[in-house]
């Protein structure tokens, strides 16, 4: 999905169901898209998974929070436009024990899920 595709979504669509909407088209597009971005993001610089993990982890503190995804999300060229969405996305679906906070643990097997 071209973010193109995603301004028109938010023209076609009322404000109860845009954010509903948008989310929907964002999680079809997430696989595909997003996940490549990273992907090749991940590949281009860093060796391995835990150096990405700790260098998104700015603060050192073994935790990535929403913001740390966003960092992550502005390096693999995801516009700032759906960026917050995405974010909380990656963050909600990597985050499996539901404190908000996704540890070294959950990214490895986030990964290994999307076999990035
Ligand atoms: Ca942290
Ligand atoms: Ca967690």
């Amino acid at each position: 999905m071209a973010e193109e595709e995603i301004r028109i979504c938010l023209l076609q669509n009322g404000k109860t169901n845009f954010i509903q909407s948008l989310k929907f088209k964002i999680l079809a597009w997430t696989k595909e898209k997003i996940l490549k971005n990273i992907e090749s993001l991940m590949r281009d610089k860093f060796t391995h998974p835990k150096e990405a993990f700790d260098f998104y982890d700015e603060d050192k503190d073994g935790f990535l929070t929403k913001n740390d995804f966003k960092n992550l999300l502005k390096q693999a060229n995801v516009s700032i436009l759906i960026r917050g969405l995405v974010a909380e996305f990656m963050l909600q679906s990597f985050d499996k024990n539901g404190d908000g906070l996704v540890d070294w643990d959950e990214f490895q097997g986030a990964i290994a899920e999307t076999e990035l």
